[in-house]
């Protein structure tokens, strides 16, 4: 590796103790910019891997707030304002209970990079709170939103930094957020959050736009080896927002998913997933994937082991880092899977990519590119409140049909002219940090 590179991980190392999934993302970047750096030494110059490296602004706050029996509950909320070279920060909210400062960096870092491969001039952020929203009424989840935002408010804006959502924030959360923006600043400024409701701002396909983006992904991939997602067996993980539209989007190219997963267990339903029975028990009873399994008879449910046991032609992961370790991908890999497309930020562990790409015949493309389908059309949704237009389905879905196509053919036109051909990982990371730094040389040393 160059040693400039070397240097800049050894001291990002030092510098953020106690934080590995963020070193997790940032060392995949570092590492997948040798051949750039060894073409145009400029960019291992002025201290742009230093500043890359470092966010502009952490911003960390006490969310108090108060529970249904009346007692005081205190959370911790967090912006990171990672990199804004390239427009506003952009990227989303978590609520999880294992946020914490390293997670948000990590989220962030690898939006930098996402953002930049959208292609819509946008900056890299993210934020979120260590507030757990299973079981909370939705009066507690109102009063968590209202007393987040009033500490928020203050840093966000339409130009400045623009939230969305992310595990744990949905509709609801937004709907919830927007209200206190509004009531605080006195102004309806739509374009300050996106993933709003369809009535007040929202746009067209934001829903269905991760998911659906991600097969998507998936589908060029599969062309650009002479195949289809046609008739293949997918294996999906989680069952939340990117998950329901990815077994959507994947039913409709006449593939068949057949698993989904919570934080309780897993499902396996060799007929193939009912969206409309999933959408039902988690869009609108909140309910768990036990319960699917419950309500169909083709349908098994495991509380022990995951999806990747399922043999497959295509994995979606799409619910958490690190959900993916070597052991599941080698069983994947084991089991016939040809294609891993990813909707969850870094689902696959350092050593599970590896094994994806020494099989040979795995297309393996991370999560900054294949899921970067949400985000844009959060781009677009912005660019709608910005016009005060309101785009049709068709017109919006052709959008990011378009958008993806770029990202695909944008990652191997990169990886081949970097001597690295049909490696997605290199591609993406080296393209979107391109984008990016040639922005932060441009903008002089800030
Ligand atoms: P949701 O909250 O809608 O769903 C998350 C799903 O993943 C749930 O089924 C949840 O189960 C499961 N899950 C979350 N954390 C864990 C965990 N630690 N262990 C086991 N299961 C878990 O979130 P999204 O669908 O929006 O997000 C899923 C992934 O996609 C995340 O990695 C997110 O960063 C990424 N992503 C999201 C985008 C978006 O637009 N929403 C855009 C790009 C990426 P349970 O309910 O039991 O917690
Ligand atoms: O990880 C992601 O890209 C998101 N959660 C979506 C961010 C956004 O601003 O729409």
């Amino acid at each position: 590796m160059h040693p400039k590179l070397e240097k800049v991980l050894q001291e990002t190392d030092q510098r953020n103790p106690g934080e590995p999934e963020f070193l997790q993302a940032l060392t995949e970047v570092i590492e997948s910019l040798d051949p750039i750096i060894e073409r145009h030494p400029e960019y291992a110059d002025y201290g742009l891997l230093e500043r890359l490296t470092e966010p502009e602004r952490q911003i960390i706050f006490r969310v108090p707030w108060v529970n249904d029996k009346g007692e005081v509950q205190v959370n911790r909320g967090y912006r990171v304002e990672f990199n804004s070279a390239l427009g506003p920060y952009k990227g989303g909210l978590r609520f999880h209970k294992s946020v914490n400062r390293n997670i948000i960096k990590f989220l962030g870092f690898e939006q930098i990079f996402k953002n930049a491969l959208t292609n819509q001039g946008i900056g890299g952020g993210k934020g979120g709170s260590d507030f757990d929203p299973h079981g909370k009424s939705d009066n507690e989840v109102m009063l968590f939103c209202q007393s987040f935002m009033t500490e928020l408010y203050r840093h966000i804006g339409h130009m400045t930094d623009v939230p969305a959502g992310d595990i744990g924030v949905g509709g609801r959360e937004i709907g919830y957020l927007f209200g206190q923006y509004k009531r605080l600043t006195g102004v309806h400024e739509s374009g300050v959050l996106t993933g709003k409701g369809l009535g007040w701002g929202g746009s067209l396909v934001r829903t269905e736009a991760t998911g659906y983006g991600q097969v998507m992904f998936a589908q060029f991939m599969a062309e650009d080896r002479g195949e289809s997602l046609e008739g293949r067996t997918c294996t999906v993980s989680g069952s939340g927002n990117v998950a329901i539209y990815a077994i959507e989007k994947a039913q409709q190219m006449g593939a068949k998913p057949v698993t989904c997963s919570d934080s309780n267990g897993w499902v396996y339903d060799k007929d193939g997933i009912d969206l409309d029975l999933l959408k039902e028990i988690k869009e609108v009873k909140r309910g768990r994937v036990a319960d699917y399994a419950a309500a169909r008879p083709s349908a098994e449910f495991h509380e022990t082991g995951n999806v990747w046991s399922v043999p497959c032609d295509v994995a979606l992961p799409s619910a958490t880092q690190n959900e993916i370790n070597e052991e599941d991908a080698k069983t994947l890999v084991k089991n016939g899977c040809k294609y891993v497309a990813e909707g969850a930020n870094m689902p696959s562990t350092p050593q599970a990519i590896d094994v994806f790409q020494g099989a040979g015949d795995v297309s393996y493309a991370p999560g900054k590119a294949a899921n970067a389908g949400g985000v844009g059309v959060s781009a677009l949704e912005m660019e709608q409140n910005a016009s005060r237009d309101k785009w049709t389905f068709e017109y919006t879905e052709k959008k990011l049909h378009d958008m993806m196509k770029g990202i695909h053919d944008d990652c191997l036109a990169t990886a081949e002219e970097y001597g690295k051909p049909k490696d997605y990982v290199y591609g993406a990371n080296i393209t979107g940090f391109r984008r990016v730094a040639d922005a932060m040389l441009a903008h002089g040393v800030v």
